[in-house]
């Protein structure tokens, strides 16, 4: 998934409340919804905190973007 429109709406999908960060919060439930409920809290905050370049606690888009860059 390289393409920015698809990434951009994949996090936009993360995002619930649209203020452009991402809480691991948001990402469990955004799981959740995807069909995958085995995403607990702690599953989430790790997963957050592997792409959290500045470390705030949250995942911007620059973070999630430069994550897919690999
Ligand atoms: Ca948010
Ligand atoms: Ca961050």
């Amino acid at each position: 998934m390289a393409d920015i429109n698809e990434a951009r709406a994949t996090f936009n999908r993360y995002d619930a409340d649209g203020d452009g960060q991402v809480t691991p919060d948001e990402f469990k439930r955004a799981m959740a919804e995807m069909g995958d409920p085995f995403v607990t809290g702690p599953v989430a905050e790790a997963v957050i905190k592997s792409k959290d370049a500045n470390h705030d606690g949250t995942m911007s888009f620059d973070e999630f973007w430069q994550a897919l860059q690999g």
